[in-house]
C-alpha cells in the first residue's frame, strides 16, 4: 500500500456536496482504504476572480493502485459529478480531484505531475495536508511541509466548523 494524498476542490453546484459525494466515492476506490480526510475549508478563488469561492478539503488514501489507474479513478469521479472540462484556465468546476502527493514519488509524465505542481503554493492544499499528514512530512523532493506551510499565508482561507 502506498499512502496518497488527495486535493479537493468545488465552487459550483453546491461544493460541500460535491466534497462528500466525492469522499464516498474514494473510500469505494478499487484496492484502496480512505485513512483521513481534513477539516472542510473555504477559500477565495485561485485564478479568475468571476467565480465564486472554492470549498477544499484533503484526503488520504492508502493504495495499491498504480498512479494512472488512480488518475483514471478520480477523473472518474470527477465526471460522475458532472466535470465539464472547459478552456479556461482556473475557471469554476463541480469537482477537482488532484493527486498531490503518491508515496515518495516523483513523476513526470504526459498526464501525471506529482508532487502537484503548485502544492508548495497553495494554502487551500497545505493547511488541510497539514491536518492529516505527519508532522515531519517531506516531500520527495527534499523540501519539508512544515517549510512550506510558514512561507505560505493562510489568508483568504478560511477553516470551517461544519463537518464533512
Ligand atoms: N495532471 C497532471 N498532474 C496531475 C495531478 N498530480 N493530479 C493532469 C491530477 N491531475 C494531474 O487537469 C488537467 C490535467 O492535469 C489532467 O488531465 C491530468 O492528466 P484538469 O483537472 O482537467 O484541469 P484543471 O484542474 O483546470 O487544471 P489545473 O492546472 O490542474 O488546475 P488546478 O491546479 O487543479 O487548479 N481556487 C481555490 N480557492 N481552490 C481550488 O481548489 N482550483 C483550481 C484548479 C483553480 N483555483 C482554485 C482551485
Ligand atoms: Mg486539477
Amino acid at each position: 500500500m502506498e499512502r496518497v494524498y488527495i486535493g479537493l476542490g468545488s465552487n459550483l453546484a453546491e461544493p460541500r456536496e460535491q466534497l462528500r459525494g466525492a469522499l464516498k466515492a474514494l473510500a469505494a476506490a478499487p484496492s484502496s482504504r480512505l485513512v483521513a480526510v481534513s477539516s472542510l475549508y473555504a477559500s477565495d478563488p485561485l485564478g479568475p476572480p468571476d467565480q465564486p469561492r472554492y470549498n477544499n478539503a484533503v484526503a488520504a488514501l492508502d493504495t495499491l493502485l498504480a498512479p494512472l489507474d488512480l488518475l483514471d479513478a478520480l477523473q472518474s469521479i470527477e465526471k460522475a459529478q458532472g466535470r465539464e472540462r472547459k478552456a479556461e484556465r482556473w475557471g469554476p468546476r463541480t469537482l477537482d480531484l488532484d493527486i498531490l502527493l503518491f508515496g515518495d514519488r516523483l513523476l513526470d509524465e504526459p498526464r501525471l505531475t506529482v508532487p502537484h505542481y503548485h502544492l508548495h503554493a497553495r494554502a487551500f492544499v497545505l493547511y488541510p495536508l497539514a491536518e492529516i499528514a505527519p508532522q515531519h512530512l517531506q516531500l520527495p523532493d527534499g523540501r519539508n511541509l512544515a517549510d512550506l506551510l510558514a512561507a505560505c499565508s493562510f489568508e483568504g482561507l478560511e477553516r470551517l466548523d461544519e463537518p464533512l
